[in-house]
């Protein structure tokens, strides 16, 4: 797994490149989602696939931005999936962006998510990495090194940090109802559109709750749970929170029927968690 994480650190300072230098324009492509792709967005993908094909003991990649699967090597153990610039379309913005990767052994799903890993596209270079059963690690570069930092980054019981993703008009009323009912708590906004920024937010802060629900617009939610949604789980679950859908089931349970399947999901600490569950008439 070292190689593998290793070849992600090298990936993280050739899209952290791009992009600074690349082209923000659009292509004329659209991912299997359907949404619009960036040139960056397509320069990146090609970026990590390169990077993830030269190496042993992959059977499988599979991109956001690709409709199919990309098999290796059939004996190998391990397909990674992976989201190669998280967040493009606040990226002209000057927002943080990132990649996420969750590399699976046997048929990707949360039971077979055996790593996760993001970066942090940012003020520097971060990178926070779990592995089933092993402590997170959460490394950035800086100054042309990385460094390893706070191995605990655990989350406290209850955050002080709520956000609230999708469109409020779309939202159900109890979703509705539970958000505000923590802003009417004190909780502080802290929303930016991009997952691994924001996911990222309340690692750093320890604690609060990001909300993906599922709404009239996107009753399956909008974030794709191979590339997206289980590897953040896996990482929640690690720092000592919750990372549920909404019918209460831990996150790490489903198994997508398709490897573009989304999910509403729900990440936070044990607070915000069990309030959401008790807001949506979920046992706690
Ligand atoms: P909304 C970015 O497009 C993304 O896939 C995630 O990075 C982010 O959490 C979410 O969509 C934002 O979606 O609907 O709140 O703008």
């Amino acid at each position: 797994m070292k190689t593998i994480l290793d070849a992600i650190k090298t990936i993280a300072v050739s899209v952290d490149a791009l992009i600074k230098e690349g082209d923000l324009g659009y292509s004329t492509e659209h991912n299997a989602t359907g949404d619009a792709q960036l040139k960056l967005d397509i320069a990146a993908d090609r970026v990590i696939e390169e990077s993830l094909s030269a190496l042993a003991r992959v059977r499988s990649i599979i991109s956001e931005e690709k409709e199919n699967e990309l098999i290796l090597d059939p004996k190998a153990p391990y397909t990674i999936c992976y989201d190669p610039l998280d967040g493009s379309s606040i990226v002209d913005a000057n927002f943080s962006v990132g990649a996420i990767f969750g590399i699976y052994e046997g048929e990707p799903a949360g039971a077979s998510l055996v790593t996760a890993a993001y970066i942090l596209f940012g003020r520097h270079i971060e990178m926070v990495s779990v592995e089933r059963g092993n402590p997170p690690m959460r490394q950035r570069f800086v100054h042309g090194r990385w460094q390893l930092m706070d191995r605990k980054f655990m989350l406290k019981e209850k955050g002080r940090h709520n956000a609230p993703g999708g469109t409020q008009q779309y939202w159900p009323p109890h979703h509705k109802a539970f958000v505000d009912s923590l802003f009417a708590e004190g909780y502080r906004l802290r929303y930016s559109g991009g997952m691994v920024p924001d996911l990222h937010h309340l690692i750093v802060k320890g604690g609060g709750i990001f909300s993906y629900p599922a709404a009239s617009d996107l009753p399956n939610g909008k974030l794709r749970q191979l590339f997206e949604v289980l590897p953040f789980a896996l990482i929640f679950e690690a720092a000592g929170g919750q990372a549920i859908d909404h019918h209460g089931r831990r996150l790490l349970e489903l198994a997508p029927r398709h490897h573009h399947d989304t999910t509403p999901c729900f990440f936070g600490s044990n607070y915000e968690i069990n309030a959401l569950k008790k807001a949506y008439g979920l046992a706690t």
